[in-house]
C-alpha cells in the first residue's frame, strides 16, 4: 500500500483560476442571535457569468432549508461534500433562499460570527477575511464575487449596539417580542464577502464628523467599552488625518455617510478594513498616556491610516483571488509607512520599517517557509498573512515609487484607480497601470513571483589618472526548491559619493542593477571617495560591499540622511557580532564613532540617537546565521557588546539622564524622542552599574507622567533583577488589573525578560489571569518568550511553545499556525538541540489536525 495520508491537503494553484460561473447581484442577510445559537436566512440573487455548475462555500453550517426559485432542493438537488454545496445545471438567473443555524457562542477559532468576551461581558463580532464568510451562510466566498449587501439584525435589547455595513435603513422593536429588537443596515457598495461585518454589542460610542474634499459630510464612529471610551481620541484623531492625507497624496475621498470603528478584545489579529465598519483588536485602537507606550500609540495611529486606507486599496479595488493578497496589502503597508513618515521623522519611520523587515522578511525568506510575495500555491490562504507578502510586498511598490519619481508615481496610481475602480484584480493590472509613463516598470515582476533575499555584493576601483570610480555591483539569490533557477532583478541602489577630505556628497545616482553582474562609472571624481550605497534602503536586499571599518565610521559621522547612519551603525555590530560567519571585526571603531556622535545627536535629535544604539535583538542576529547556529554563543556577543558600549560611554550617561528630564505628559515628536532616549540610558546606565541609576528608575517609575516612563523603568529594572523588582511588578498588577492590555504587559516583560526561565513561563501560562481564548493574552505570553532564543531552543521550553501550538490547534488554528511559524527556522541550530527541535516538531505533527498547522509543520520540516 502506498503510504497517502488519510487526509491528502487540498492544494489551491494560481495557475488553476477560473472566472466563478455565477455572480451574486443582491444578498439579504437577516442574522437573529437568540441565547445559545443564531439563525442566519439570506437570498442570494444570482446570475450565470459563465458555463458551469453553482457552487457555494459552507463551513460549520447547520443547512435548515434551501429553496431555488421558489422550490424547496431536496438532498439529492444538490451535492455537499467537503465545505461545498454544489448545484448543477441551475437556471441562468437564481434567487436562492437558504437558511442555516450556527453557534458563534462557542466559536473559538474567531472566524465568522463569534463571540468575544465572557459573562455579562460579551459581545458577537464578525471577521470575514479570507474565507470566514462561509462560516456564517452558503456563498461564493471569494473575492471575485461582489454584491450589493442589505443586512437585518436582530438580537436581544441587552445588546443596543446593532452595526454592519453601510447605511442604517431601519431600526425597531420586534413585533410581539418586547425584549428584542432589529436593525437594518444597506451598502450601497458592491463588495465581496469577505468584507461583511456585523456587530452586537453592548458599546459606548464617540462621534465625530469629517468633512471630505468632495464635501460630503462623514459621520466618524468609535465603538468601545464604556470604560475605554476615554481612550478612542488618538484613534479618531489619526481617522481625520488619514483621511485628509489619503485626500492630498493620492487624490482618494471617503464614499459613504459613516466611517465605523469597533475595538474587541479578543481578535486574532491587527484589525480588519471591513467596508465602513472595521472591526479592530483593542491593544490596535485604544490608547491613553497612562495606559499605552509611544511605541504603541503611534503603531495605534498607523493601523488605523492602513485600515483607512484599504477602502481605495482593498475595497473599491480588491484581488481577484487570494494569491494576489500582495496586492492589497503590500500598496496598502506602503501607504500607511508613507503615512507615518510625515507623521514624524522619516528617517526613524524607515529605520522602523527596514529593521522589522530585516528580522521578520529575511529570516522567513531565508528559511523553509519562504514563498513568493504573490504566492503560486497554498492550502490555507490564513497561513499566508506573512511578512512577505506584507512588507516585502510594501518594499516592491516602494522601489517602483521611487524608480517613478513623485509625479509619474502619482500618474500611475490614478490611472490604477481610474481604470480598476470596482474591480477584482491582479498584479499584472497593477503593474500596468503603473507603467502608463514608463514599460520598465513591468519587469517588477520577477519580484512578485521568486522568493529569496537577493544578495548584492560589490567593490569600487578608482583610477587617479582618468578621475574615474567605477563600482561593481553583482546580485545573487538563492535557489528556493521548488521554484525556477532564479533570474536577476531589477535592484535600484541608491548612490552617494563622499570625498574622504570634505566629507562632502560629491556625486549622487540611482543605479539601476538588472543583471547579474553590472559596472557603473562615475567621470570626474577628483579622489577615491567612499561610497555609500542602498541609501534609504532604496532595495530590500542584502549588502555585502567591500567596506572597510574606517569607512562606515566615516559614514556615521558625514551622511547627511538619518536612516544611512543608522544603516551603518548596524553594518558594524553585525560585523562584530557575527565574527565566526566569515566577517572579522573589532569594536573599537564602533565605540569610538558612537563616542563621538552621541552628545550632539542627542541634542538635536533625541530619536534618532536612540536608535543609534540599537543593538539588533538575539532574534534578528540568529535570523543572518544559516548553520551551527548556537543560541548562548550569540547572547554571550550580544550582552558583550551592549555592556562595551554601556561601559565606554559609561560617564555620557548620567549627563544625559539629566539633560532628559521628566516633563508633564505631552504627544510631540521632541517629546517621544526624549522619552525614547531616556528609556535607553536608563537601560545603559544600570548595565554600567553608574551610582545612582536604580534610584533613577525607582524614581522614574513613581513618577511618571505617562505608561512610556513608568513601563520603561519597570522593564529595566525587572532586566536587570534590581533588588525591589518584584515589588515594582505587583504594584504595576495592582494599578492597572482593570485594564487587560496593561496586564498584556505586565505578562510579557515578565516572559521577555533577559533572565527568564520556563519556570517562569510555567507560572505566567497557569496564572488566574492568562486566558486562552484571548489572542492578545497568548501572545503576551508566548510571543515574548520566543524572543529569548536560550530559553525557546531548549528541552523545556520547547515542550512548552509546542504544547500550547497543540492546545490551540483545534480552538483556534490561525493563530496556533502562527506562533508555529516562529520555529521555522530550527534548521539552522547547532547540534544536540537541531535534532531535538526537529523530535519535537515531528511529535507536534503526529498530534496536530488542522490543515493551518498541518501545512506549516509540513513546510517547516522540509527544512
Ligand atoms: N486585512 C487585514 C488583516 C487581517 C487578516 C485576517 C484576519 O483574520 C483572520 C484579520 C485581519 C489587514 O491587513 O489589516
Ligand atoms: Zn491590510
Amino acid at each position: 500500500m502506498p503510504d497517502v495520508p488519510p487526509h491528502a491537503p487540498h492544494k489551491i494553484n494560481l495557475k488553476d483560476y477560473q472566472k466563478p460561473s455565477f455572480d451574486v447581484v443582491t444578498v439579504d442577510l437577516d442574522i437573529k442571535l437568540f441565547e445559545a445559537y443564531a439563525q442566519v436566512d439570506s437570498t442570494l440573487q444570482m446570475v450565470r457569468q459563465a458555463a458551469g455548475d453553482l457552487v457555494l462555500f459552507g463551513e460549520d453550517l447547520e443547512l435548515l432549508a434551501i429553496s431555488m426559485n421558489g422550490d424547496q432542493l431536496a438532498i439529492g438537488d444538490y451535492q455537499q461534500e467537503a465545505g461545498k454545496l454544489t448545484i448543477v445545471n441551475a437556471p441562468d438567473q437564481v434567487t436562492l433562499e437558504i437558511q442555516v443555524r450556527i453557534c458563534p457562542q462557542t466559536n473559538t477559532a474567531l472566524e465568522g460570527f463569534y463571540m468575544a468576551g465572557s459573562g455579562d461581558d460579551t459581545m458577537f463580532v464578525t471577521q470575514c477575511e479570507p474565507e470566514g464568510f462561509r462560516k456564517i451562510t452558503f456563498y461564493p466566498d471569494r473575492p471575485d464575487v461582489l454584491a450589493i449587501f442589505t443586512t437585518r439584525l436582530e438580537a436581544d435589547k441587552r445588546y443596543p449596539t446593532l452595526l454592519a455595513n453601510g447605511n442604517l435603513v431601519e431600526a425597531g422593536e420586534v413585533a410581539d417580542e418586547p425584549s428584542r429588537h432589529y436593525a437594518i443596515w444597506h451598502d450601497p457598495t458592491n463588495k465581496p464577502s469577505y468584507l461583511f461585518a456585523c456587530v452586537v454589542a453592548d458599546l459606548d460610542v464617540l462621534t465625530d464628523v469629517y468633512t471630505t474634499s468632495e464635501g460630503r459630510e462623514v459621520a466618524l464612529e468609535l465603538y468601545a467599552k464604556s470604560a475605554d471610551i476615554d481612550k478612542c481620541n488618538v484613534g479618531m484623531q489619526a481617522l481625520k488625518d488619514a483621511m485628509e492625507w489619503d485626500e492630498v497624496n493620492y487624490g482618494r475621498a471617503y464614499d459613504l455617510d459613516r466611517y465605523m470603528i469597533v475595538a474587541v478584545s479578543q481578535f486574532n489579529m491587527g484589525a480588519m478594513e471591513n467596508k465602513g465598519l472595521n472591526i479592530f483588536n483593542t491593544a490596535c485602537v485604544l490608547s491613553s498616556p497612562e495606559t499605552t507606550t509611544d511605541a504603541r500609540s503611534f503603531s495605534v495611529k498607523a493601523i488605523i491610516a492602513h485600515e483607512y486606507f484599504h477602502n481605495w486599496t482593498g475595497n473599491r479595488i480588491t484581488c481577484r483571488d487570494w494569491f494576489q493578497l500582495c496586492l492589497k496589502e503590500g500598496f496598502t503597508v506602503y501607504r500607511d509607512q508613507s503615512f507615518s513618515a510625515d507623521q514624524q521623522s522619516s528617517a526613524v519611520q524607515r529605520i522602523d520599517d527596514v529593521a522589522t523587515l530585516r528580522a521578520h522578511q529575511f529570516s522567513e525568506d531565508a528559511g523553509p517557509l519562504a514563498h513568493p510575495v504573490r504566492p503560486e500555491s497554498f492550502v490555507e490562504i490564513n497561513n499566508f498573512y506573512t511578512t512577505t507578502v506584507y512588507e516585502k510586498g510594501a518594499e516592491i511598490v516602494r522601489m517602483i515609487a521611487n524608480t517613478l519619481g513623485p509625479v509619474d508615481f502619482r500618474k500611475g496610481t490614478d490611472e490604477y484607480f481610474r481604470r480598476y475602480d470596482g474591480q477584482a484584480v491582479t498584479v499584472e493590472d497593477f503593474l500596468s497601470a503603473l507603467s502608463i509613463t514608463d514599460d520598465k516598470i513591468e519587469e517588477f515582476i520577477d519580484w512578485y513571483r521568486q522568493p529569496g533575499t537577493p544578495v548584492v555584493s560589490g567593490h569600487q576601483d578608482y583610477d587617479d589618472a582618468a578621475q574615474t570610480l567605477t563600482i561593481t555591483l553583482s546580485q545573487q539569490t538563492r535557489h528556493v526548491s521548488g521554484f525556477e533557477a532564479p533570474k536577476p532583478l531589477p535592484i535600484p541602489v541608491a548612490t552617494a559619493l563622499f570625498d574622504k577630505d570634505s566629507g562632502d556628497i560629491v556625486a549622487e545616482r540611482m543605479l539601476l542593477l538588472d543583471q547579474a553582474t553590472q559596472t557603473f562609472v562615475f567621470e570626474g571624481v577628483a579622489s577615491d571617495p567612499v561610497v555609500s550605497l542602498l541609501r534609504d534602503f532604496s532595495a530590500p536586499v542584502q549588502l555585502n560591499y567591500d567596506y572597510q571599518d574606517e569607512d562606515l565610521a566615516f559614514l556615521l559621522k558625514h551622511e547627511t540622511n538619518g536612516f544611512n547612519r543608522w544603516q551603518v551603525t548596524q553594518m558594524l555590530v553585525n560585523r562584530i557580532l557575527l565574527q565566526g560567519q566569515g566577517i572579522k571585526s573589532s569594536p573599537d571603531i564602533y565605540l569610538q564613532a558612537l563616542a563621538q556622535t552621541l552628545p550632539a545627536l542627542a541634542a538635536d535629535d533625541a530619536m534618532l540617537a536612540a536608535r543609534l544604539l540599537d543593538i539588533p535583538s538575539a532574534q534578528e542576529l540568529a535570523s543572518a546565521i544559516h548553520k551551527d547556529y548556537d543560541p548562548e554563543l550569540i547572547k554571550a556577543k550580544r550582552d558583550s557588546l551592549y555592556q562595551q558600549v554601556a561601559d565606554t560611554l559609561q560617564d555620557q550617561w548620567a549627563e544625559l539622564y539629566k539633560k532628559l528630564p521628566m516633563q508633564p505628559y505631552d504627544d510631540s515628536a521632541d517629546a517621544r524622542g526624549t522619552r525614547a532616549l531616556r528609556n535607553i540610558v536608563l537601560d545603559m546606565a544600570l548595565t554600567a552599574n553608574v551610582k545612582g541609576a536604580v534610584e533613577w528608575a525607582q524614581q522614574q517609575y513613581d513618577n511618571a507622567s505617562c505608561m512610556t516612563e513608568r513601563f520603561g523603568a519597570l522593564k529595566a529594572m525587572v532586566n536587570h533583577q534590581v533588588a525591589n523588582a518584584s515589588e515594582y511588578l505587583t504594584d504595576f498588577y495592582t494599578r492597572f488589573q482593570a485594564n487587560d492590555l496593561v496586564i498584556d504587559l505586565w505578562f510579557s516583560v515578565q516572559a521577555s525578560a533577559d533572565n527568564v526561565s520556563t519556570d517562569v513561563i510555567q507560572a505566567l501560562l497557569e496564572h488566574e489571569d492568562f486566558d486562552w481564548n484571548t489572542p492578545n493574552r497568548v501572545r503576551s505570553v508566548i510571543s515574548a518568550f520566543s524572543s529569548q532564543p536560550t530559553v525557546l531552543w531548549t528541552q523545556e521550553g520547547l515542550d512548552i511553545y509546542t504544547s500550547v501550538i497543540k492546545k490551540l490547534d483545534d480552538a483556534n488554528p490561525v493563530l496556533a499556525s502562527r506562533l508555529l511559524q516562529v520555529l521555522a527556522r530550527w534548521n539552522t541550530l547547532a547540534e544536540p538541540r537541531r535534532q531535538m527541535a526537529h523530535d519535537k516538531l515531528v511529535d507536534l505533527q503526529k498530534h496536530a489536525a488542522s490543515k493551518h498547522v498541518l501545512e506549516s509543520l509540513d513546510s517547516v520540516l522540509k527544512a
